[in-house]
């Protein structure tokens, strides 16, 4: 069955939070409503990732809303997860796929041969970008921006999630453009009000 996303794809990264718990803000994501939650760490040790991604496993499902782990198979597999998100230098689609059974397995793509490639592969989604200028990431890689997009969404059937320097005031041209849902992080974490940030993006589709 097609995967079916939400106009919003949150993000949850302890290092981007100005500060604060992750664990407060996760409540704060959803308490907007935030329906699939990525759970992107890059600076803990594995025992406190899982750590982490248990407590957030048990918060999403209780609220209903789905959780792919960023990077990491094993923590995915550990915290039961109901999906990873696969950069091009992570392990490949194939060795997660004889790993996880049925779970979500995203790929994130840069360019149509790699769009292409990855549903070929059966990805059950793609993410897409840096679709603006972004400073949470270096990417080394160029803003793709709208045309691009409108291409990948040509050339691919599969759920698009577009990233990199999405906010509020520009995330209705990602979704024209034929993403079905949007990637934001630091628009959100950076927010005072997050759970208003949430609702308000939410509610914008
Ligand atoms: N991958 C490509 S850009 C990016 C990631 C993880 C960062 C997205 O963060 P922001 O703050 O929404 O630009
Ligand atoms: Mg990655």
């Amino acid at each position: 069955m097609p995967l079916h996303l939400p106009p919003l794809y949150a993000i949850l990264d302890p290092d981007q939070t100005k500060g604060r718990p992750a664990d407060l803000v996760l409540r704060q994501l959803l308490e907007g409503g935030a329906q699939i939650l990525q759970l992107r760490v890059k600076s803990l040790l594995p025992r406190d990732f899982l750590g982490l991604a248990r407590r957030v496993r048990d918060q999403t499902r209780a609220a209903g809303c789905q959780l792919i782990v960023n990077d990491r198979i094993d923590i995915a597999l550990a915290c039961d997860a109901d999906g990873v998100h696969l950069g091009q230098e992570d392990l490949p689609l194939a060795a997660g796929k004889k790993l996880l059974d049925n779970k979500i397995i995203g790929i994130s793509t840069h360019d149509i041969a790699q769009a292409r490639e990855a549903e070929r592969n059966g990805a059950d989604y793609i993410g897409f970008g840096p679709m603006f200028g972004t400073t949470t990431k270096d990417t080394g890689l160029s803003a793709r921006g709208i045309d691009m997009l409108k291409q990948i969404r040509a050339a691919v059937k599969i759920p698009i999630v577009a990233i990199g320097g999405i906010n509020e005031q520009n995330v209705e041209q990602v979704w024209q453009a034929g993403a079905d849902s949007a990637a934001i992080l630091s628009d959100i974490l950076g927010a005072e009000d997050i759970a208003g940030k949430v609702a308000r993006i939410s509610l914008a589709r």
